[in-house]
């Protein structure tokens, strides 16, 4: 079952240049940042809207740290520009298998570590009719972020 929009992935050669153009021009702030080693990037979430809960979506700037890297072959061929979608779902592995059993490749067969801890599974572009597509389920919230 896929909730919400988590975020819309957008693939940049210089993260604080990006940043700072969204800053700028409509004003958004960094509410995340971080560097996912097995990914390769370097990333900043921009919080579009909702609370940080797992409920929010966000812009998710994506600058590569490595030359091998999903997003330095992307710019490489593309230059910068909206790299994937990713949907949030409750549950990632069951999403995952009930578009695997329609045919559509998954790219993992279990799912990695995203943003904040999250869970996550990308389905492969050529099957989804040209969307790099990620699954992603958040991080349950850790007992001393109870309130
Ligand atoms: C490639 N293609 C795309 C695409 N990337 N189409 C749409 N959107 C994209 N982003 C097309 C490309 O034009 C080719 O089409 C074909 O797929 C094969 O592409 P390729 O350049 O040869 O690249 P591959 O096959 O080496 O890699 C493509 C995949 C790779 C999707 C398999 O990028 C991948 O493993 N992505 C998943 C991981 C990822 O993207 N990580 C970065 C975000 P033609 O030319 O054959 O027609 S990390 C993230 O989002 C995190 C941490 C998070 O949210 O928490
Ligand atoms: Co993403």
């Amino acid at each position: 079952m896929i909730t919400r929009i988590d975020h819309i992935g957008i693939a940049c050669r210089d993260l604080d240049a990006s940043i700072e153009f969204y800053r700028k021009t409509y004003g958004f702030e960094v509410a995340h940042s971080e560097v996912n080693e097995e990914q390769g990037v370097r990333e900043a979430m921009l919080r579009v809207n909702g609370t940080d809960d797992g409920g929010a979506s966000y812009l998710q700037l994506l600058e590569p740290v490595r030359d091998d890297s999903a997003i330095a072959k992307y710019l490489e061929k593309h230059g910068e520009g909206i790299h994937h979608i990713a949907f949030g779902t409750p549950d990632v592995v069951a999403t995952t298998e009930a578009a695997t059993s329609t045919g559509v490749r998954a790219l993992y067969g279990t799912p990695r570590c995203g943003t904040s801890n999250s869970s996550i599974n990308f389905l492969h572009p050529k099957d989804c009719h040209g969307v790099l597509t990620e699954l992603v389920q958040a991080a349950a919230p850790s007992a001393s972020e109870h309130h």
